[in-house]
């Protein structure tokens, strides 16, 4: 049997790679196997991708180029990555992943869900998370908290606040969607009340 899956969403500045660190340290102490990734990115090609999608350039990004670019990160990443670590038994804590697509490329951007589907199943080769944590907050207090970044914002982050309160948005509906799956955690909560929450989840449902 498979380790679990683990992954990790939210708009932008909600905290989620603050709580992968959280949860990686703790499986560490613990003594648990595990492997920390994120999306896009976590090979050297999805990385060069990473890199394709987020600087800012002149050119105008398609919506489709946009998504086909995300899921052909994904493709590389799920069989290189993801899919051996869970085989051998290594649980993997992943920052983002397909649902990120469904509410950026699908409810922000407006492409079909259907076709969202069809390409998230190709590209995670049938890999689904058991258990997603969303961490919610609002876009205007996402912008305050990476406002402090030196390095000014990647070209999805200088989308516009409507962009991303859409997004919000798409992530409620998937929260409606799969009740099961997803968990919503207060993302305005001090860093280590979020953790806490995340700790007794993965306690209940995992054993962790
Ligand atoms: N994207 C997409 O469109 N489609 C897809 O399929 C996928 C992604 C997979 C890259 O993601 C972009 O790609 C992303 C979505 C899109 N663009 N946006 N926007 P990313 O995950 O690499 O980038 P990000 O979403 O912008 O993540 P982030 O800015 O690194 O934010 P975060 O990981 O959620 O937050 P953080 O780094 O943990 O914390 C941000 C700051 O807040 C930091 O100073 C922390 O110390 C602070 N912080 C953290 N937690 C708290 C709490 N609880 N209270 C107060 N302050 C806190």
């Amino acid at each position: 049997m498979n380790a679990p899956f683990v992954t990790f969403e939210g708009i932008e500045g909600s905290g989620k790679t603050t709580q992968v660190r959280l949860l990686s340290d703790y499986l560490t102490v613990k003594g648990i196997s595990h492997r920390v990734t994120r999306e896009p990115g976590g090979t050297p090609l999805a990385d060069e991708i990473r890199s394709l999608l987020l600087s800012r350039r002149e050119e105008f990004v398609f919506p489709e180029t946009e998504l086909l670019l995300y899921e052909a990160a994904r493709a590389q990443h799920v069989r290189s990555v993801i899919l051996p670590a869970l085989s051998s038994g290594q649980a993997v804590l992943c920052d983002r992943f397909y649902d990120a697509t469904s509410a950026y490329q699908g409810h922000s951007r407006n492409i079909d869900g259907a076709r969202i589907e069809w390409l998230n199943d190709l590209a995670s080769a049938g890999v689904s998370p058991d258990l997603t944590f969303l961490i919610d907050i609002s876009p205007a207090e996402g912008f305050v908290r990476i406002s402090g970044r030196g390095s000014g914002p990647d070209r999805i982050e200088s989308e516009s606040v409507e962009f991303h309160a859409k997004v919000r948005e798409g992530y409620l509906r998937l929260l409606e969607r799969h009740p099961g799956r997803i968990v919503p955690i207060d993302g305005t909560l001090s860093a280590d009340d979020v953790f806490r929450r995340v700790r007794e989840t993965v306690s209940a449902r995992l054993g962790w």
